[in-house]
């Protein structure tokens, strides 16, 4: 496996030095933020972004995300012209050496939560998703934290109207149609694609979701069947619906040769409705097998990249929620343990 650590840019908190600091650390996930979604990225932002990385001592192989616009999502409005756009920012981020793009398909919002902060007993904080606090959600009112900037209300109000009209299967059409369009590009340019699953793993809103568990990935493979139209294996987004068996899903799709990525962190379930709230990465702290995971993963031929997900804020730091620097590099710490038991006792 490649071990590598997101990184936002120019604008992150976190230097790049430190990233290169955590034991084993391949290179950055990245990607170019201050471009409109569906629009080009240009060579200088990419070329930009690979100097910095390069220059501390890091690959920038893997991109997350180069985002889907919603008229692709809805197969309406200017989507010919978005999907043309995207083909050519694959043949861009190919140029400048990047092997993996991770993407979702989440009409509207990609992860959700109720809590950013919300208050562990040992003083830390994380990322939690709260069944009762959602019921209390009005969506017609949606003051969502995380997303709150994202949209305007009438934006946002305008698209939850509009998704109405698409069903499930609407939408895994659209996605079909995308791929279709973008997957022999991505085979002449050497590029993977790794979808990243709904987060959390249902419908919110009413607005339809698509790739939340083991049925949807088969669909999913089987309509398009290249390996180029490969899967990010989040433990935790999977992990949230307690239906997945990630440790049979991390084997079966390893072995077909569809991780290219994996976002490893662990979930605690947290009443026995839909509740969780984000954990460490070890085992003992969450629901998950995160050791049977990465034995899954390796005795199949995982050799793809890595990186630790969504950390807490520990020790004080007050770093943008999921992505301090503490709780992640601890996270990674314990992710090459597992690996390097996996690996040599396989
Ligand atoms: C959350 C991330 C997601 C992910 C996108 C990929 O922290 O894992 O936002 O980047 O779903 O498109």
């Amino acid at each position: 496996m490649k071990l590598t650590f997101r990184w936002y840019g120019e604008k992150d908190s976190i230097p790049l030095q430190y990233i290169k600091q955590i034991p084993n650390m391949s290179g950055v996930v990245t990607a170019v933020y201050d471009v409109p979604v569906g629009e080009k990225w240009s060579d200088e932002s990419l070329a930009k972004l690979k100097q910095l990385t390069q220059d501390a001592g890091l690959e920038m192989e893997v991109i997350e995300s180069i985002p889907v616009h919603e008229d692709i999502k809805m197969g309406c409005g200017k989507r010919d012209e978005y999907i043309a756009n995207y083909c050519e920012n694959l043949r861009a981020v190919a140029r400048h050496g990047v092997k993996v793009v991770c993407y979702n398909f989440m009409p509207v919002f990609d992860w959700l939560r109720t809590d950013m902060y919300h208050k562990n007993g040992d003083g830390s904080t994380s990322l939690s998703y709260s069944y009762e606090d959602f019921i209390k959600v009005d969506p017609n009112n949606l003051h969502l934290p995380g997303w709150d900037e994202s949209y305007t209300p009438e934006e946002l109000q305008g698209l939850l109207k509009a998704y109405k009209s698409i069903s499930h299967e609407q939408l895994f059409n659209n996605l079909i149609y995308f791929l279709e369009r973008i997957i022999p590009v991505c085979e002449e340019c050497g590029i993977n694609m790794a979808i990243h699953p709904d987060d959390p793993p249902w419908d919110v809103f009413g607005l339809p979701r698509i790739i939340s568990c083991e049925d949807d990935l088969d669909k999913l493979f089987n309509a398009v069947p290249s390996t180029a139209n490969g899967l990010t294996l989040c433990t935790g987004s999977f992990g949230a619906g307690r239906g997945n068996d990630i440790v049979k899903m991390a084997a079966k799709y390893a072995a077909q040769g569809r991780v290219h990525f994996a976002h490893l962190r662990n979930v605690l379930w947290t009443d026995d409705k839909d509740s969780f709230c984000e954990t460490g990465h070890c085992s003992v702290d969450g629901s998950l097998d995160m050791a049977q995971i990465v034995l899954a993963l390796v005795k199949n031929g995982f050799n793809g990249y890595v990186r630790p997900d969504h950390g807490r804020n520990v020790w004080g730091e007050d770093g943008k929620p999921g992505y301090g620097l503490y709780d992640r590099g601890l996270g990674a710490a314990y992710i090459n343990g597992l690996f390097e038991v996996a690996e040599k006792l396989k």
